[in-house]
């Protein structure tokens, strides 16, 4: 007898719905949880089961004791968090196991470790990881930490240990500038992570992000699907995620798939999971940390590998092994991901609500879309601004760069600005086709985008209206048409 049998989704939004699909195709019952704003959510209508969160719409996907005891009350063997919200909460999955829930996650102690970005970078240095000289303790103490910056040499990175998405963190390029910079980061850490401690490691330049797909089993079978190169992103929220790196040295690419796949079973980790790290102009690779949760960006590494990696991370939760070996990964073509984001990119990226006016979405060989969005949706101004993911698929780098022409070409989506013709232009860059891109990409390329949409809606109105005319033409002329 099978261990899951129902599942409850703790999340909302495009990854809940491929979390309903994954457990359709497991034939697993889902349970769907909603605020109160998300009683339209399209996982809510495709889920077996939905029950509602009331009060405060943030608050309906972090209250971890209400989702219990919903997972309690339907029979749920085990809870699937996605990614945000109690993805990455330790004290969540502890809390799911005293009530005899399964997380559909890595083990407690994983979450905490890795939660900590400098405990992450000791145990993966003691595992043979190379990582980035810094401070290996908290330091508290300004003048000792400004000794340490000094020591490694500027330009510096102060970042949060408890942080993520940039906050907390400080480019420091001069001495003279330390002080001030210490307490910004020791103040905004304390402010948004409740936890002020900071670390200083030596900075990078212009390094592009790879990123490390692993899949373990409860039996140390650990396994590597590839890698994602996340460098074309915008104030650490990325926009483009590719693989394999159109760029990257296959010797700098088995490397890091060696070190990943060890790493992660000298310290028994368990379920999916995301090694980071930085490359630098001469392929010097350093670990800066792991992601304990599914990514937003697995979509392409699906593709590329063939593993459905929901599906897998479910089983696994479950007890099973790993049904296939390193070799049997057989990686075919490029997959790029493109986040359709509510936002205009015309107005600093300023999020954009409203209601979905027309939907015309791409489709055919090689095209994914993983979105909640439908024709009159309302795009809700509580929760984060992107609303689907496109992938495209191709044998080749530019087969795949073509494919994702034809694929945002043929979106269309109106009702309030998105950022669809910036991805657009992002395909037509000679950078972007060279495969010439680091994280500095989209800061550099802005102002060369005129992020002018031409009117798809309007052109294909006017191709009907000259048809029309032709057949009114033909009508008059009364011409019999031979087929
Ligand atoms: C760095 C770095 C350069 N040197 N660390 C950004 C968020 C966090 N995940 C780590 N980040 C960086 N850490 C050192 N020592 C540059 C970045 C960074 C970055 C990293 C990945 C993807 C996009 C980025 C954009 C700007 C800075």
């Amino acid at each position: 007898m099978k261990k899951i049998s129902k599942v409850l989704i703790a999340n909302r939004g495009e990854i809940a719905l491929r979390i309903v699909r994954a457990c359709k195709e497991l034939e697993i019952t889902s349970v769907a949880i909603f605020s109160e704003i998300d009683v339209e959510g399209l996982w809510v209508r495709k889920a077996d089961e939905c029950y509602p969160i009331m009060g405060d719409l943030i608050q309906a996907y972090l209250n971890y004791e209400v989702i219990i005891s919903i997972a309690k009350k339907a029979n749920c063997d085990a809870i699937h968090p996605g990614y945000g919200f109690l993805s990455e909460n330790a004290d969540f999955a502890r809390a799911c196991e005293e009530n005899g829930i399964i997380f559909i996650g890595p083990k407690p102690e994983h979450i905490a470790l890795f939660g900590d970005k400098m405990a992450s970078k000791v145990a993966m240095k003691k595992v043979g990881v190379p990582v980035l000289e810094g401070t290996d303790e908290p330091v508290e103490d300004k003048n000792e930490a400004k000794k340490i910056a000094a020591q490694i040499g500027f330009p510096i990175i102060i970042k949060a240990a408890f942080g993520g998405g940039g906050r907390g963190m400080r480019i420091v390029r001069a001495e003279k500038e330390f002080d001030s910079m210490f307490e910004s980061a020791t103040n905004e850490a304390l402010k948004y992570f409740g936890n002020g401690q900071v670390f200083i490691e030596k900075y990078v330049e212009n390094p592009r992000h790879i990123e490390i797909q692993i899949i373990a089993d409860k039996y140390g079978n650990v396994v590597h699907l590839g890698e994602r190169d996340c460098s074309i992103q915008r104030r650490h929220q990325k926009v483009i995620e590719i693989s394999p790196s159109p760029r990257l040295n296959d010797n700098t690419r088995k490397e890091l798939y060696r070190i990943s796949t060890k790493a992660m079973f000298k310290l028994g980790y368990e379920s999916v999971g995301t090694v980071e790290f930085l490359v630098d102009d001469n392929d010097n690779i350093y670990f800066i940390e792991m992601n304990t949760r599914v990514q937003v960006e697995h979509p392409v590494t699906e593709i590329t590998s063939g593993v459905d990696i929901i599906q897998r991370m479910i089983e696994i939760a479950e007890g099973d092994k790993i049904k296939f070996l390193q070799e049997e990964i057989v990686f075919r073509g490029y997959a790029i991901e493109f986040r359709i984001n509510a936002e205009n990119p015309q107005k600093g990226f300023m999020p954009s609500t409203g209601t979905i006016k027309t939907y015309l979405t791409p489709n055919g060989p090689g095209v994914r879309l993983d979105s909640c969005a439908y024709t009159g949706y309302k795009v809700p101004a509580n929760y984060d601004s992107m609303i689907g993911k496109l992938i495209v698929w191709a044998l080749d780098w530019n087969g795949a760069v073509r494919k994702a022409k034809r694929a945002l070409d043929e979106f269309v989506l109106e009702g309030f600005p998105t950022n669809i013709q910036l991805h657009r232009e992002i395909v037509r860059d000679e950078d972007f086709i060279a495969g010439k891109f680091t994280t500095n990409y989209l800061d550099k390329k802005m102002d060369l985008f005129t992020l002018h949409a031409k009117d798809h809606l309007l052109e294909e109105e006017q191709k009907i209206a000259s048809i029309m005319k032709l057949l009114d033409n033909i009508k008059a002329k009364n011409l019999k048409v031979k087929h």
